[in-house]
């Protein structure tokens, strides 16, 4: 039986700025004791930070190496001719499998990939009955489309509003699409049947060493494994872009593997971009209630305790650097609190600039729909939390600039 967790919390989030407590930010050099002012000193501290974020927030990311086969088990032509659609049955030693489905326009080399983790089975992503039905417990649950928490055959292209494969493909690049289920279901015992239990040896790490972020971190970095692989996207930079949920699990992804080029984190709130010691919005304290399975157990204690966080998200932002990095928020999306991701993608500018590349110069959020920033970008639009295709229009530009390299 699947329990949900259930929030016994009384929290009550602040949406009043003026009742934001100071606070201090951790500095990059905390982790060393030494003002870093170059890259090799940065480079030194990176691993230090990654391993704070691997013992007190997100769990260990995986670096055993594991076989990884694949076998393509669907291929057409979709979008009159303009795409060809593929989806491939991952192995993960010989294990687990995984579904990745993929669009690769036709006819052009592909300069662009884009992988994402989707919430609800690879067919909510695109309208084709030909695309497997997950069989996974997944986040959506609307009926008809979901029956406690089950895709049904109705639930095929629910999702397709926010993954735009038509205007990516037009656009000339590549799209790719797993689900995170595949790799743990989204509840606090999904761990059970999950990589984190069913690749325990392979990886040599108990479950409670990791998190549902980080196994869903880690599926992003194996799906990278089979992108790599294939002869299609051979000069392709790859870039990752996640909803919510799904951005923290692409932050925490690149912060660990270098391969992604670039990343879009749409909406990733706490626990993403959003600056933890900032009380606005959602706390440490709902979110370790509500989904205890995304964190180490441990992290909950710093609710109320914040300041008392060794790091805080800048620096998970600042471990992408020097690649292109995109924060973006929605102005009634408070619970992510925009101001904080807005506040966390400006600071982490030190760490590209020690690259020579310039973040954020603006000293305020700009206003909807203006974005800003070089090698680290933000963006907040009107409307609420989800993605849509006026983001997909501000992606794109922030893609082809990846893509020509002209920031
Ligand atoms: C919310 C959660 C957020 C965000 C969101 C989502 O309920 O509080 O942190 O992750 O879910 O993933 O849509």
């Amino acid at each position: 039986m699947i329990t949900e967790a259930t929030s016994q919390s009384t929290f009550v989030p602040n949406y009043d700025e003026t009742k934001v407590n100071h606070y201090t930010l951790p500095d990059l050099g905390d982790i060393t004791g030494k003002k870093i002012t170059k890259v090799s000193e940065w480079e030194e501290a990176k691993v230090k930070w990654l391993q704070i974020y691997a013992s007190k927030m997100y769990g260990i990311f995986p670096s055993k190496n594991l076989s990884v086969s694949s076998k393509l088990i669907v291929q057409k032509p979709v979008l009159n001719g303009h795409a060809e659609m593929k989806i491939w049955e991952v192995s993960l030693a010989s294990k687990v499998k995984v579904h990745l489905i993929g669009f690769i326009p036709h006819g052009k080399p592909v300069k662009v990939a884009l992988l994402g983790l989707n919430f609800c089975g690879i067919n909510t992503v695109f309208d084709d009955a030909e695309i497997p039905i997950s069989s996974k417990y997944v986040i959506c649950n609307e009926n008809p489309f979901f029956n406690n928490h089950l895709a049904t055959e109705k639930a095929v292209g629910t999702q397709k509003e926010t993954w735009q494969i038509e205007k990516v493909i037009k656009a000339g690049y590549a799209t790719f699409s797993v689900s995170c289920a595949d790799f743990e279901e989204d509840f606090p015992e999904g761990f059970k049947k999950g990589v984190r239990t069913v690749l325990a040896n392979d990886l040599n790490l108990k479950p409670e060493e990791w998190t549902a972020i980080s196994a869903w971190a880690w599926g992003l970095s194996k799906m990278l494994d089979v992108m790599k692989a294939l002869p299609e996207l051979s000069d392709s930079k790859i870039i990752l872009h996640g909803h919510s949920r799904m951005g923290k699990a692409s932050l925490w992804a690149a912060a660990n593997d270098n391969r992604f080029d670039a990343v879009i984190a749409i909406q990733s709130g706490e626990g993403g971009a959003a600056l933890l010691r900032r009380n606005f919005g959602e706390g440490i304290e709902p979110i370790t209630n509500r989904f205890p399975h995304w964190f180490l157990p441990d992290f909950a204690k710093y609710a109320g305790n914040e300041s008392t966080l060794p790091m805080d998200q800048h620096i998970l932002l600042s471990l992408i650097a020097p690649r292109p990095l995109f924060v973006t928020s929605a102005i009634d999306d408070k619970w992510a609190d925009p101001k904080g991701e807005f506040l966390s993608a400006k600071e982490a500018g030190f760490a590209y600039q020690l690259y020579g590349k310039n973040g954020i110069s603006e000293e305020n959020m700009p206003d909807a729909e203006i974005p800003i920033g070089n090698f680290v970008n933000y963006y907040i639009r009107n409307g609420k939390h989800e993605v849509n295709a006026l983001d997909w229009d501000y992606f794109l530009k922030f893609i082809s600039k990846v893509d020509s390299g002209n920031f």
